[in-house]
């Protein structure tokens, strides 16, 4: 303890004059900007700068601490973080955001005025990205010492504009004004090599491998410390961004082509250029292998470093050093640091290979095929030869055991190989990631055990001890306390502000459901919200939608087996029952959609147009007005999820039963009060047991009897023909009724919903219409719903991520917090 405080900086001040002195000082020196007429946006950089100076103090106290405390330490490896806005998290984790705002106001700024003005860090596409940012999030609050990497993607996640009904893409260019929360390392350089060829030779007896010739890109890094909640810890996410090994190949100078040797400066730094925007088909391009293999390589290289500096030995790794794949997108890691302890440090391989599993762990989040990662070969040779002939050497050694555990059983070695020789012949990056772990998990309950049944059937023959379920969670910090400061006030002043690191201590709202004060309020709470939503879609999208209606929304990525489908004809369905009069006393409806959909992905796009093409009829048609509107909001992101999320009455979970891992979204919307309609998939199951099944509409196929009726044969044509309001809905997309200009224009859809229907939408319809309409029964007794609502909130606790980080910290990787306040 004594050194950290030996060598204290003087930590500056958060009282409001003190921020007041920083933030004037910051605008002048580090903006350069006159107070007189600096615009709202130097406000914005100036008070980012107050706040940064702060958490770097704080950083540096934190890894003093750690490193004389020799804990061990966690490295969550993830091509993506979806962020967000960083100004609001910032304050308020460090416990000066009132005073922070206070500050601003006397020099004439309002902080709600400037927030907007931030960019989103948008440094991924949906679920596995957030929950990589929730997790940071809750390893700094529960000073658990854990770091993540990752890649400073220059562009993040496109933006999204609404033409004519139709997605277009625009580039995210989010570091446009400069970016206050990153600290550039430029010291902090590790070179990274693709492509070549290896060299073998003996040396006093033992075969040494060389990777010579090819490419060498320099990987930088960029520094974000993130604060924790409550607490003086700030971990750090390192992100890596491509930087060409010389500025300048002198070769080409010596040349005299100049203009070619600027040209391959641009090519090696396109590598950390883009995310690829696909969050459920593999791409199988070089660019995305090189981005995997870029990031990985510097994060182990800069994992063995910090090992070795603290004086520690590599046999001491699985001592001191967890690393988590968040996905398989950094499985290259396993035979990345099998390469480092084999080819530099000379470890024997077996010690190498112990070492290795002693480390990694893998989580997976999706069963969806299309996105299970495989690479040719060939690619892998080309790009990345020496791993692919470590990758050889693992899958060897492996199948040894697997054939000394299934003697005589050639089907399952096959099954089980790390090179998939059915179709042409390809890295299985899951295989890879399950061998060289020692821990593999899904992300909830059902999840994990298909994972077992399916999957990674024999991989749990051979390994059951190896699997285990954790069940994703969201951080409270940024889903309640600040996107819902309504009933985050209500909350607090009712059972105090413990619930914020403990969010089991929201049940002790439950006895409040019996007072009708409470429950008015928590009313108005939402009511608010409403309206704050229905303020965003008017300026947005020019729509007026009332907040006395139902808002029922769908906020996810747009992909088929998540069923905005569903959705759509059950839309279709109430506005026929209204304009043909059998709708009787149902409660007006706002149907809310937002999501991005792979700009590659042909369907998910025509079902954002069929949104859109929907919304155009319903909400200009007079016989259906004040009675149901549809609103496809544009360019869903973490703000914009801020808003709609305290606003959502019924929150949309509608996937075919065992396809959606989990969801997070389904968390988010239940602890802000929405109801859920849903399937039993994912998390839904643990949220129905959690918050009782009188508390949550479920309907629709179980996973079970999703795969029986697959096994018989599904004909969804019988489901059109014997249900008229499903014909009815669907004759009315196919022949054009929304989209006159164009009458053709969903006829291949229907044609595919009635031979195909992979996500057996037309299954479920009848049971999604049945339960949609006691969701409206409920509706209509306001005073029942917002009981239910409330349970909703006061149960969600097991859904913290302080509770997954906890288990994985437990479970996986064996770390413990280490605190200081
Ligand atoms: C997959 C791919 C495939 C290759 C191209 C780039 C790319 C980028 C991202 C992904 C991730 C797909 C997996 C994913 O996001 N799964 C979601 O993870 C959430 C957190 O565990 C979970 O709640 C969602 O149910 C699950 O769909």
């Amino acid at each position: 303890m004594d050194m950290v405080h030996d060598y204290d900086p003087t930590p500056l001040s958060c009282d409001k004059d003190a921020l007041k002195e920083s933030i004037r000082d910051g605008l002048i020196h580090i903006v350069g900007k006159d107070p007189l007429n600096a615009t709202r946006r130097d406000w914005l950089q100036a008070v980012s700068y107050a706040a940064r100076e702060r958490i770097i103090e704080r950083r540096m106290y934190t890894k003093r601490l750690f490193n004389q405390e020799q804990v061990k330490r966690v490295y969550y490896l993830s091509m993506e973080y979806l962020i967000g806005r960083m100004l609001v998290n910032s304050l308020m984790n460090l416990g000066f955001y009132e005073n922070c705002k206070d500050a601003l106001k006397e020099m004439g700024v309002d902080l709600h005025e400037i927030v907007g003005l931030e960019s989103d860090a948008a440094l991924g596409n949906g679920g596995l990205g957030r929950l990589a940012a929730c997790i940071l999030d809750s390893l700094a609050t529960q000073c658990l010492p854990g770091y993540g990497y990752g890649i400073r993607y220059e562009f993040g996640m496109f933006h999204q504009h609404l033409e004519d009904g139709e997605q277009v893409e625009h580039p995210d260019n989010w570091l446009r004004y400069g970016n206050p929360w990153e600290f550039p390392r430029p010291e902090k350089i590790y070179p990274v090599h693709f492509y070549g060829y290896v060299v073998e030779h003996r040396e006093r007896g033992v075969t040494r491998h060389h990777w010579e010739d090819g490419e060498e890109v320099i990987a930088m890094a960029y520094d974000h410390p993130t604060p924790g909640f409550g607490n003086k810890n700030v971990n750090n996410l390192r992100l890596w961004a491509a930087k060409a090994t010389r500025d300048f190949d002198l070769d080409y100078f010596n040349e005299g082509d100049y203009i070619r040797a600027v040209q391959e400066k641009i090519e090696s730094e396109t590598i950390s250029m883009v995310l690829y925007p696909n969050d459920a088909t593999a791409v199988g391009r070089e660019l995305r292998l090189k981005q995997e293999y870029f990031f990985v390589s510097a994060s182990i290289q800069d994992i063995l470093a910090r090992h070795l500096e603290l004086g520690y030995s590599l046999g001491e790794l699985p001592n001191k050093v967890a690393i988590q794949l968040n996905d398989t997108h950094p499985a290259i890691a396993i035979a990345e640091l099998m390469r480092l302890l084999v080819d530099q440090h000379h470890l024997p391989w077996q010690k190498a290979w112990n070492i290795t599993c002693g480390v990694f762990s893998y989580t997976n989040h999706t069963l969806m095929p299309e996105a299970l990662e495989t690479w040719p070969v060939h690619l892998m040779e080309r790009v990345l030869p020496r791993h692919m002939q470590i990758i050889y050497e693992i899958n060897f050694h492996f199948l040894n055991e697997v054939r000394h555990n299934f003697p005589g059983d050639n089907a399952i070695v096959q099954r089980l190989s790390i090179i998939d020789e059915s179709n042409g012949r390809q890295v299985r990056m899951a295989h890879l990631a399950v061998v060289g772990s020692h821990m593999v998990n899904g992300v909830a309950a059902l999840h994990t055990q298909l994972l077992k049944k399916n999957l990674f059937r024999d991989f749990h023959r051979l390994w059951p001890e190896r699997f285990v379920s954790i069940t994703n969670g969201i951080t409270p910090r940024l889903w309640l306390n600040q996107a819902n400061p309504g009933l985050r006030d209500l909350i607090n002043e009712h059972i105090g502000e413990d619930w914020l690191m403990d969010l089991q201590q929201l049940n002790k709202l439950e006895p409040l459901i019996d007072n009708p004060g409470f429950r008015e309020r928590f009313q108005q709470v939402k009511r608010r919200n409403k309206e704050r939503l229905a303020d965003m879609i008017k300026e947005e999208m020019g729509l007026t939608v009332s907040p006395d209606a139902m808002f029922d929304v769908q906020i996810k990525r747009i992909h088929e087996y998540k069923r905005q489908l569903l959705n759509v004809l059950h839309i279709i369905s109430y506005y026929n029952r209204i304009r043909d009069g059998r709708a009787g006393e149902q409660a007006p409806r706002v149907s809310i959609f937002a999501g991005k959909a792979a700009p590659s992905y042909v369907r998910a796009k025509q079902i954002i147009h069929l949104i859109n093409d929907v919304a155009d009829v319903v909400n200009h048609d007079p016989m259906v007005a004040g009675k149901q509107q549809v609103a496809f909001i544009p360019n869903y992101d973490v703000s914009s999820a801020s808003v709609i999320i305290p606003a959502a009455d019924l929150s949309e979970q509608i996937s075919t039963a065992g396809t959606e891992a989990s969801g997070t979204g389904n968390m988010k919307l239940a602890l802000n009060g929405a109801m859920t309609i849903g399937t039993l998939d994912g998390a839904n199951i643990e949220i129905r047991q959690a918050v009782g099944e009188e508390n949550i509409f479920i309907f629709g196929l179980n996973a079970d009897e999703v795969d029986h009726l697959r096994a018989e044969g599904y004909r969804p044509r019988d489901y059109y023909d014997s249900n008229e309001e499903l014909r009815q809905a669907l004759d009315m997309i196919r022949d054009g009724f929304f989209s006159p200009s164009e009458p053709g224009r969903y006829r291949d859809l229907v044609q595919n919903l009635l031979e195909v229907d992979t996500f057996m939408v037309l299954a479920d319809y009848e049971s999604y219409i049945r339960e949609q309409e006691r969701v409206d029964e409920l509706y209509r007794d306001q005073d029942a719903w917002t009981r239910r609502a409330m349970l909703n909130t006061a149960r969600m606790g097991y859904f913290s991520i302080d509770r997954t980080v906890a288990e994985y910290a437990e479970k996986v990787w064996g770390i413990v917090p280490e605190g200081w306040n």
